[in-house]
């Protein structure tokens, strides 16, 4: 049986980031004897004709979807091959799926849910599909006979026996990022994060357990890249990248004794950056490091502590002006929209980011995020405690980004002050993030230039009214979603 790995899209986008995911799975799936296509619908203008040749036959569909944009489309292209052929089947992963595995099963097109890693997880599936098992022996889905049942965990991965990802199975010129670097392509290191941080999705996700690829394996792969399609750059696109600093260390020793002439970014917990030696922050820097990001959070020590982080204001700053010496760039991201959230902390925070940049101007705000309780943290928990409605339908997920208030708060007119400020940030603080998202062509480029121009001024007088520009990005943004599905005719 044919596996077909499909990436919806992910929102109106310049950038188009490789679909690790997919990749890790297909050469999973390949090592098992299976014939597998990866079919990335940002990519594939042709996309919807080459789902309906492979639903001639009956094949396994699997999807990869995250919170957001990315789950309308999923649910439109699901539903679209159901359609052409009912004895497909649907199956999808994810981190979406992963936290909200009923929500998904609701939808008639969706058969099973996979939770956590794929990789050993869906070809055991795919074989049971293949010969008609039962599915009750494989463990880490969720899928519906009667009603929704759910298989135990399976145990989390030993990463060194992952095989690289499938890259020729796509053209990875496709991915390539321009930023930092001319050719950056993602590799993952590690997963999960031994913090407790109670909105993150890795705490539920990987147990609270960090794995990594040992340092050997690690200069393997991007030995790899760099022969096969001359990167000159890596994104480091782990959840911790900085967890054994003995591994990291060997790492950017390796980067330098093996010329591999690339520099590179990862994520970075500002407690660990502010506490790094001269000797450790020198390495990282000689071995091509150009920019951390930086999950600071919060301008106040109290909302930190109750976000479960293991971090203080003052190790911030502390980050940010260790940055400036080593020539790193920092790219910081904060929350705004908690319960408690009044226009006074709001403008705090402003003010917070406003010391940082002022510390050290090449800062970069990753936007200011509106807290996101995603279903499986302790956050959901709590806010679902405390009244917060949870999306009735699948599509209503989609809904739940750092970009739309998730919790309303007494006052309307706040909420629409808080989601002008978490697009406006990007814009007025989110340098060369903006010109990653939006695409370079007119009328585009024109209207980020305006934008951007707009998002300045007001941060700079603190002057949120009349958004009207802001309301029109919003309204692209839904347009979007509706938009990306229309060529799915309703009747293939
Ligand atoms: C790169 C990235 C992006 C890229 C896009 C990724 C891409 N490929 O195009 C960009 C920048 C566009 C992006 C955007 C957003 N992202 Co993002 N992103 C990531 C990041 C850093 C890496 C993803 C990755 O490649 N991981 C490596 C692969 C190997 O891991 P994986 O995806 O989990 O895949 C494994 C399993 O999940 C499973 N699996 C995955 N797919 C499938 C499919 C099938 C069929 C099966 C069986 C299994 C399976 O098996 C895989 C191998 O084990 C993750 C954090 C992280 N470290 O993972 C966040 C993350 C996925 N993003 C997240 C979010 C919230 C967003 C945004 C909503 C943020 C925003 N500002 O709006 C947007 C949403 C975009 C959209 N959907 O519309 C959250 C997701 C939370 C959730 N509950 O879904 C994460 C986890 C970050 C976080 N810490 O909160 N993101
Ligand atoms: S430190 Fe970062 S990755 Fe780790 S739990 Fe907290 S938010 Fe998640």
């Amino acid at each position: 049986m044919d596996v077909i790995l499909v990436f919806p899209h992910t929102g109106p986008k310049k950038t188009i980031w490789a679909p690790l995911s997919l990749l890790y799975l297909a050469e999973a799936l390949r090592e098992d004897g299976f014939s597998t296509r990866i079919i990335d619908t940002r990519v594939e203008k042709d996309y919807i004709m080459k789902l309906k040749n492979f639903s001639k036959k009956d094949c396994i569909f699997g999807f990869s979807v995250m919170a957001g944009h990315q789950i309308i489309h999923a649910i439109q292209i699901s539903q679209h091959l159901k359609k052409l052929n009912s004895n497909s089947k649907v199956v999808w992963g994810g981190t979406f799926p992963t936290l909200c595995p009923e929500a998904c099963l609701q939808s008639l097109s969706i058969d099973v849910v996979v939770m956590g890693e794929g990789e050993i997880t869906f070809p055991e599936l795919a074989h049971c599909i293949e010969q008609n098992g039962s599915l009750d022996q494989v463990k880490g889905i969720a899928y519906k006979d009667t009603h929704i049942r759910s298989n135990p965990d399976r145990p989390l991965i030993d990463m060194d026996k992952l095989p690289f990802p499938a890259w020729d199975l796509v053209d990875a010129t496709n991915y390539f990022r321009n930023d930092f670097a001319k050719r950056i392509l993602p590799v993952q290191t590690s997963r999960g994060c031994p913090n407790r941080c109670t909105f993150c999705y890795t705490v539920p996700f990987s147990r609270g357990v960090w794995r990594s690829h040992r340092a050997e394996r690690v200069i393997s792969e991007i030995q790899m890249l760099v022969e096969k399609y001359k990167i000159d750059g890596v994104d480091f696109c782990d959840d911790n990248f900085f967890v054994g600093p003995d591994r990291v260390r060997k790492i950017c020793n390796s980067i330098i004794a093996e010329n591999l002439n690339i520099c590179w970014r990862a994520d970075c917990t500002v407690d660990i950056l502010a506490n790094m030696n001269t000797e450790y922050l020198s390495l990282l820097k000689d071995s091509g490091c150009k920019s951390l990001f930086l999950g600071a959070d919060s301008a106040s020590k109290s909302t930190l502590k109750q976000l479960g982080k293991n971090a203080t204001p003052e190790q911030t700053i502390e980050a940010v002006k260790r940055c400036a010496q080593y020539g790193i760039i920092p790219v910081v991201s904060m929350i705004i929209g908690f319960e408690n959230e009044d226009y006074e902390t709001v403008n705090e925070t402003l003010d917070f980011v406003d010391e940082l940049k002022r510390l050290n101007p090449e800062t970069l705000i990753a936007g200011l995020k509106m807290i996101t309780p995603y279903s499986g943290t302790k956050l959901y928990e709590d806010f679902r405690a405390s009244g917060l409605k949870q999306p009735e339908k699948l599509e209503d997920w989609s809904r739940f980004v750092p970009t739309n208030p998730s919790i309303l708060h007494s006052d309307p007119e706040f909420d629409r002050f808080l989601q002008v400020l978490a697009y406006a940030s990007w814009f007025a603080l989110g340098g060369s993030f903006i010109n990653d998202n939006v695409p370079t062509s007119f009328p585009y480029s024109t209207a980020k230039e305006i934008l951007t121009l707009l998002a300045k001024w007001r941060w700079k007088r603190r002057f949120w009214k009349l958004p009207i520009e802001w309301k029109l990005v919003i309204l692209y943004d839904r347009y979007f979603d509706s938009n990306v599905g229309r060529k799915l005719s309703p009747n293939p």
